[in-house]
């Protein structure tokens, strides 16, 4: 990396103090959470600082995963940080959000690391595992040692994942054979352990997806990192192919919770749900990002904050980066009520990824040709949100969840279902 680009990744809220949001808080959003949400932010913020911002721009421009990260990670406790007992940290929903809004602020594949490992493949062993799955995984998990990835998308079944085609049958000794193949999982190169949904009934059949606990040293598993990538670059995702992968009766998800899809939507709903915070730190880091440079940068003699034009984009990024804030704040306080509906996870989904990926977009012009490198961080941001606002559900799908609920008709389908 040029010691150009290390020098302009500015750290969020620079010269703000003890501030969460630096100067974008308009609406007194840091007056919202309590000293030990503040006290984990800025934790999580000085990791960012020292150990994201100087290489996030060679690790990007390298599409290089910085396994060397996980370490750190691990030691403030954010793998899995919201799950209770075998090691992990028992955070609240809203310190996992402040934290994901954090990572992302430094990049979206590093929070996603924390979201595949622990919103996907840790959460689907808590929710849905035995025991022993859970004694064997989790705490090796939570410190690291162990990673994770989730395996529910294949070649042609994305939006709709009761039409995979992976299969996993029973034997009459008990085992399990799994064929298939799955696409864009991430981590799926690095980890020891995958969690694959199969289908164990009829093709189509929603209810007969099953969930298995798969090490993936186990025979005719592989993994293979996805070439050519123009977003999400510094993280890993993967295919997956299933071989006559032999699994013993036990590596089943045995819990009630996990017949059918709404085993692997519960663990959705928890990376979707840091997604919503997660975005609104890319946003406001490219928000940060252009305030300073429009300060600086002179144009006709004047820097460019003192237009009208650039004041008028200012404010609009403000307005809804505060805005994004304070929907998931509320659906922060809501999940740690036990109330949240995952329609309302839809809704800060594809509202504050719609916001951030346009935030970040108008940041990269007001940067002029400069924005185009990575010397700044705004389409490095814009480009790894067209990643964010595709996983997880795209935008098409949750307008349709949302749609559904205000109507009372499923038109995910020509046929209406
Ligand atoms: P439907 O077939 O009717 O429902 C199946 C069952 O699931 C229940 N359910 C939910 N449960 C909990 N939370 C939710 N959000 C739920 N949504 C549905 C539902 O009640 C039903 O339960 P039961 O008891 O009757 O069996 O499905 P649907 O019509 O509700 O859903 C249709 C649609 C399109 C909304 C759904 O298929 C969907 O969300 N599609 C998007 C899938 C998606 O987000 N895929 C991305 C996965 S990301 C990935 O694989 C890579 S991991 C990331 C990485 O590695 O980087």
């Amino acid at each position: 990396m040029t010691s150009t680009a290390a020098s302009k990744q500015t750290p969020s809220g620079a010269g703000t103090g003890e501030s969460l949001f630096g100067a974008v808080d308009l609406t007194g959003l840091d007056g919202q959470f309590t000293p030990a949400e503040k006290e984990l932010t800025l934790a999580v913020r000085s990791l960012v600082d020292e150990h994201i911002r100087p290489n996030i721009a060679q690790w990007y421009e390298q599409a290089v995963f910085p396994r060397e990260i996980i370490p750190e990670l691990a030691r403030l406790g954010l793998l899995g940080m919201h799950l209770e007992g075998y090691g992990c940290a028992g955070k609240s929903s809203v310190e996992y959000g402040l934290a994901a809004s954090e990572l992302e602020a430094g990049d979206s594949g590093l929070r996603t690391f924390v979201s595949v490992q622990g919103s996907l493949a840790m959460s689907a062993i808590h929710k849905h595992g035995s025991e022993e799955q859970k004694q064997r995984w989790l705490p090796a998990m939570a410190s690291g040692e162990a990673i994770g990835c989730f395996g529910l998308t294949e070649p042609t079944a994305g939006s709709d994942p009761a039409g995979m085609r992976t299969t996993a049958a029973q034997e009459p000794g008990g085992d399990w054979v799994l064929n298939g193949a799955k696409r864009w999982i991430g981590l799926a190169t690095i980890a020891d352990v995958a969690i694959i949904w199969a289908q164990t009934g009829e093709p189509g059949d929603a209810r007969g997806v099953r969930g298995f606990v798969v090490p993936t040293d186990t025979p005719g598993f592989q993994a293979e990192a996805i070439p050519s990538k123009l977003s999400m670059r510094a993280s890993v995702q993967c295919d997956i192919s299933l071989e006559d992968v032999r699994l013993p009766a036990d590596a089943i998800l045995p819990a009630d919770s996990a017949l059918g899809l709404k085993g692997p939507f519960a663990c959705l709903n928890e990376a979707r749900y840091g997604i919503i915070w997660g975005v609104m730190g890319a946003a406001r880091d490219s928000f940060d990002a252009v305030l300073d440079y429009s300060g600086e940068r002179l144009q006709f003699g004047t820097p460019l904050a003192g237009y009208q034009l650039t004041q008028a984009k200012l404010a609009d990024m403000a307005l809804e980066i505060n805005k994004g804030y304070l929907l998931a704040l509320q659906l922060g306080r809501a999940k740690d009520a036990g109330t949240l509906d995952p329609v309302a996870i839809s809704v800060g989904k594809l509202n504050n990824c719609r916001e951030a990926i346009a935030i970040a977009r108008e940041a990269r012009e007001m940067l002029g040709g400069n924005g185009i490198t990575l010397d700044h961080s705004p389409l490095r941001h814009a480009n790894n949100l067209e990643s964010v606002r595709t996983y997880e559900g795209t935008d098409e799908v949750h307008a349709l969840i949302i749609g559904r609920t205000l109507t009372g008709i499923g038109a995910f389908t020509a046929a209406g279902k």
